[in-house]
């Protein structure tokens, strides 16, 4: 088996580091090129042939792949390899319209792994823990690749995939899970079981490695205390394999790239310029080792920036900042962008929980917007304020944070529904009508 822990590629100085994703990407291109042929046309079309492309230095060349390309070409038409190579597909929800389908050879899904891994390792993960794997399993990307990484760093793996709180609970306890993989809001979920249930004590949790959907520093300061545990990110999407694109170490600020397989970089979401390390923008990857299904600069619609600065944990790959939403995640309320994390921010802030939904409707021409977060137990056990006072106590906070006027009901505890996978915060009814 591959060894997943190469330290040397993680912590290699970057002139190497460049020169190994020059040399990929070059055999990349010219794989592309030679066996898809909608990467063919397209590089035809901008004038660019395999051979221009001499290292990193020349990536602007290469055109942009974006997820409707990936809905034209469903099912095969961005397949690299021959069918009988592949051994496995992975797939989005298609919640919002036609699924997007990935496809691995055993290559493909030992580097996925490795990705994942280094995740584990990252987080303090050894073949002395007991790793409790509580993404969803199946085609969803999470469970496997998880449940892949910590078979390879030698962990006892708990497949639990999610929902079923009592079950997971039980394994967790009578097992001693020390580590627990899943989406943040479920994280947040389960810490408010096992607190109102007094199982903190018979828990063994160490540490979480929680990503799938956006969430805030103020979230991983509740998850940390509720369940005792170091919160850690990880991040990745179906596209470019699963988890594992990205994970934090223990420095927990910002997420290092898998820079070895994903060349990131950030652009301006209306012109596609290449922005410089710091700026906002969209990120993009090349895929330079998956050899199934590469997407050669591929839109994910993430907005994020990226740092080179040193870290202290001694990797060199470059962090990325936690998303900050999609760019497709931003509603346009009243005509002022907004994004779901802002209003969680306030609200954590003002010690509400994660438990919160956004209702965005239109009365007539204008937008309504209205957000509903419980009390805490505490406070409704304890009340130190009256309701209407916390609503105008986060109204004022929403109104500075995002310059208009959101109404805000406080309702009591477990009247939101619990998400078991990638929590639903935002209804808008706007896109029904
Ligand atoms: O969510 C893969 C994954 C599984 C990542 C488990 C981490 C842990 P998709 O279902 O294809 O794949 O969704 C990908 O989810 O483009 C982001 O918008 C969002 N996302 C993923 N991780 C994070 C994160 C998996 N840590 C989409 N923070 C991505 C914020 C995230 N957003």
């Amino acid at each position: 088996m591959r060894n997943y822990y190469q330290p040397e590629i993680e912590t290699m100085p970057l002139p190497q580091l460049q020169a190994l994703q020059s040399e990929r990407l070059v055999a990349q291109v010219k794989h592309v090129y030679e066996n898809v042929a909608f990467y063919r046309a397209r590089m035809d079309e901008a004038g660019v042939k395999p051979e221009d492309i001499h290292g990193i230095e020349d990536l602007h060349r290469l055109p942009f792949v974006t997820k409707d390309d990936l809905r034209d070409q469903y099912p095969y038409g961005l397949l690299a390899v021959p069918l009988s190579e592949c051994v496995r597909i992975q797939s989005t929800s298609g919640t919002t319209g036609r699924r997007v389908v990935s496809f691995y050879t055993q290559e493909d899904i030992d580097l996925w792994e490795d990705c994942c891994a280094r995740a584990i390792v990252a987080a303090g993960g050894t073949r002395e823990d007991v790793c409790h794997v509580c993404y969803g399993y199946g085609l969803f990307t999470g469970g496997p690749g998880l449940n892949g990484g910590s078979h390879k760093v030698g962990c006892l793996t708990l497949p639990m995939s999610s929902g079923n709180t009592e079950r997971q609970l039980q394994f967790m306890t009578d097992l001693g899970s020390t580590i627990i993989c899943c989406t943040p809001s479920y994280a947040a979920n389960l810490g408010e079981v096992i607190n109102e249930r007094g199982l903190r004590d018979q828990i063994r949790l160490k540490a979480g490695i929680f990503g799938a959907e956006p969430w805030t520093e103020e979230m991983r300061r509740d998850i940390q205390e509720s369940l005792g545990i170091r919160a850690y990110d990880i991040y990745g999407l179906t596209e470019i394999s699963g988890p594992g694109v990205s994970f934090e170490c223990e420095e927990q600020a910002g997420m290092h790239i898998q820079e070895d397989h994903f060349i990131p970089e950030i652009i301006n979401p209306d012109t596609g310029e290449v922005l410089p390390e710091g700026e906002v923008g969209e990120l993009v990857f090349t895929c330079i080792t998956k050899k199934a299904f590469p997407l050669l600069r591929y839109r994910t619609r993430d907005l994020c920036y990226l740092t080179r600065k040193e870290c202290s944990c001694g990797r060199t790959h470059i962090r990325m900042h936690k998303p900050m939403g999609r760019s497709d995640d931003m509603m346009v309320v009243k005509g002022v962008n907004v994004w779901p994390s802002q209003i969680e921010a306030v609200l954590l802030n003002q010690g509400y929980q994660a438990n919160y939904q956004i209702l965005v409707d239109r009365v007539g021409n204008n937008d309504t917007i209205e957000v509903q977060v419980e009390l805490t137990p505490e406070m409704a056990e304890n009340p130190t304020m009256p309701v209407d006072k916390r609503e105008k106590k986060i109204v004022a906070g929403l109104k500075s944070m995002l310059g208009i006027k959101v109404d805000v009901k406080v309702v009591e505890p477990k009247t939101i529904t619990r998400s078991e996978g990638k929590a639903v915060r935002v209804i808008d009814k706007r896109k029904l009508y």
